[in-house]
């Protein structure tokens, strides 16, 4: 008797376990606010400790910045320096039918060109600037299964954020 009875109970975990995973993927859409910043970035060494790039970072994308020795200190010649524009996080998630609010305060750099292309190119959100200082509010439905982007033109094509939009189960 013992046996059933743990059996049974063991049976009903499992339904209950069950349950929880259908309602977890019946899921609703929903509003996710994001909170974003626009920040640079910045490294520096010398020409003691390691050789300048062979590769101009410049020539890899408008957003990333290169000062040679010489040029980065003038008190300190041997000085070299690297910075790098970025939307923080440069990553998001969320599911088909999802609204997504972000909330965007520039911290570095003066001004940012920038737009959201939905997965096939589209504007989500028209071409815009943001300046220095100020924070921005952009809202969308994640309508299209793919990758929408944030992208700012002035410093792409490093200075961009994909949001994976994922099929509702
Ligand atoms: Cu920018």
């Amino acid at each position: 008797m013992k046996t059933l009875t743990q059996f049974r109970t063991a049976t009903l975990i499992g339904l209950l376990l069950l349950t929880n995973e259908a309602m977890a993927q019946k899921s609703i859409p929903t509003t996710h606010t994001i909170f974003m910043t626009a920040v640079e970035l910045k490294g520096a060494t010398t020409i003691e400790k390691l050789v300048p790039p062979s590769v101009n970072p410049k020539d890899l994308s408008k957003g990333y910045d290169y000062k040679p020795p010489a040029q980065a200190d003038k008190n300190d010649p041997k000085k070299w320096e690297v910075s790098s524009y970025r939307f923080d996080p440069g990553f998001v998630t969320v599911i088909q039918g999802d609204t997504v609010k972000l909330t965007v305060f520039i911290v570095n750099g003066d001004e940012h060109v920038v737009r959201i292309a939905d997965p096939d190119g589209r504007d989500a959100i028209t071409v815009t600037k943001w300046n220095r200082g100020r924070e921005y509010n952009v809202s969308f439905v994640a309508k299209k299964l793919g990758s929408y982007q944030l992208i700012c033109s002035a410093h792409a094509p490093t200075m961009t954020t994909t949001i994976l939009v994922l099929p509702r189960k």
